[in-house]
């Protein structure tokens, strides 16, 4: 009787479960107009290895991105639960490249002059790229993958390995009081729940802190038509204009915002609170909204035209590998980045076309790429005649790549892209 009556409950529960799923998603599809479909995608950091392989055990999720007309926010329309995507097993490193090491020391350096902060928090602190340039004292950091909060326990770092929100806010303004600069890069563009999240900031953050937050811009993926930013980990794709919007509901303001050429193009938002008169707000505000305003990023006909382009790159990155095949020639792919996975699924692309990949990254070396299932080669030196064509993944580290890779090119190595446009550079 007993474990009927718990049969019955656990089903009631699982029924109950599915319609609040159901539920959640159609008010997505109220609240969010669809503009993009990318089809089937896997988790682009769920790397499989032989066995994974041999199970078929892969997850596939409708990738669809929509635009909230009223906040101007996008979105992707799926809700995939945050501990399925950041487990243990998370693989990405942020020290894998030169140019995000560069470019959080030198943020470092300008925080510390620019701010002085007392006491500094980062969430989403990944492998320590940014915290390492402080002393172990003056800093603690947020990262939910136990694994890679390892890494920075291990450095020193005091690192909470949690997922942001209100209980962790409370629990760490009970020990620290005077955090004055909070940063956040690449992380909030992963957080779904966007109240807990600031309302968190704003519990811990002092009267006048500054909060620092960066992600890739909108208007640069759009420009770009780097479709490859929409994949599972990155729920919102943010503009200046949704920013500004979302956080006049907690009371903050963007005083600040930068350009960076990193990740494709991201914003780098400057964010006080609405109380803090310490800082003026600065004319690249209004001088970006302008900008994005002017390309239409607040009328649905823009992302409409977006996906249209979408679509058409699709075609010619396609053509381009399939003439090339045809002339039998061996291309080989470059950075296993998140990125590629959406264009590798969305596409079509496997490795009757792309031979493998090579990547530096520890954790995704040896296992096969989600959904494409292309193999990841330990990259280990420059390249000499590995391939005749090598897919660009990482274009976003275009520089670095072609100098490191710069004597391949000289002796007519080629690579190819689709960032602006597909060719073969
Ligand atoms: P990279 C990840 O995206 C996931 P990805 C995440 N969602 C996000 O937002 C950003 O990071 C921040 C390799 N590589 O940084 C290393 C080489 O092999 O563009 C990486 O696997 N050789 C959290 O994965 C990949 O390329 C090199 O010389 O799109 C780069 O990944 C260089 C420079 C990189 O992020
Ligand atoms: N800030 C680094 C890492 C970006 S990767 C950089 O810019 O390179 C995104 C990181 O955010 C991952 O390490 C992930 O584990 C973490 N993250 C994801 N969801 C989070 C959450 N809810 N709270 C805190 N960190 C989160």
């Amino acid at each position: 009787m007993e474990t009927l009556n718990l049969s019955i409950l656990f089903y009631s529960f699982a029924i109950y479960y599915k319609k609040l799923i159901t539920l959640n998603y159609i008010i997505y599809f109220i609240m969010y107009k669809k503009f993009l479909d990318l089809g089937l995608q896997p988790l682009a950091n769920k790397y499989l290895s032989k066995k994974d392989l041999i199970k078929k055990k892969e997850h596939l999720y409708h990738l669809e991105v929509g635009f909230n007309k009223k906040s101007k926010l996008v979105s992707i329309l799926k809700n995939i639960s945050a501990e399925k995507m950041f487990d243990n097993k998370y693989p990405y490193r942020s020290s894998m490249s030169k140019t995000m090491r560069n470019s959080f020391k030198k943020l470092a350096q300008k925080v510390t002059k620019t701010f002085d902060p007392n006491f500094i928090m980062e969430i989403g602190s990944n492998d320590g790229s940014f915290i390492k340039n402080f002393d172990k004292k003056k800093i603690i950091s947020i990262e939910p993958c136990k694994n890679v909060a390892n890494i920075t326990k291990n450095m020193g770092y005091k690192t909470y390995s949690n997922f942001w929100n209100i209980k962790l806010a409370k629990k760490i303004k009970s020990k620290v009081k005077n955090i004055d600069l909070i940063y956040a890069a690449n992380t909030i563009s992963h957080i779904k729940n966007l109240n807990s999240v600031f309302k968190s900031i704003n519990h811990v953050l002092s009267d006048k802190g500054v909060l620092i937050i960066e992600d890739p811009s909108l208007l640069e993926c759009f420009k770009k038509v780097s479709y490859d930013q929409f994949y599972n980990e990155h729920i919102y794709i943010f503009s200046l204009l949704s920013m500004k919007n979302l956080l006049k509901k907690y009371k903050f303001k963007v005083f600040n915002i930068e350009k960076l050429s990193t990740h494709g193009g991201s914003l780098r938002y400057y964010i006080k609170k609405d109380s803090n008169n310490k800082f003026r707000t600065s004319k690249k505000v209004k001088e970006q909204l302008n900008r994005e305003m002017k390309f239409g990023l607040n009328r649905f006909l823009t992302y409409i035209k977006f996906s249209r382009n979408v679509e058409n790159s699709r075609k010619k990155l396609r053509a381009i590998l399939s003439k090339l095949k045809k002339q039998n020639k061996k291309i080989i792919g470059y950075g296993s980045t998140a990125k590629v996975c959406t264009i590798l699924t969305f596409c079509k692309i496997k490795s009757d076309t792309l031979d493998y990949f090579f990547d530096t990254t520890p954790n995704k070396i040896g296992k096969y790429i989600p959904g494409s299932h292309i193999y990841v080669k330990k990259y280990s030196k420059p390249l000499t005649n590995e391939a005749d064509y090598v897919f660009l993944g990482a274009w976003n580290f275009k520089k670095e790549i072609f100098n490191k890779e710069r004597k391949f090119i000289k002796k007519g190595g080629k690579f190819i892209t689709h960032v602006p446009i597909p060719k073969i550079i």
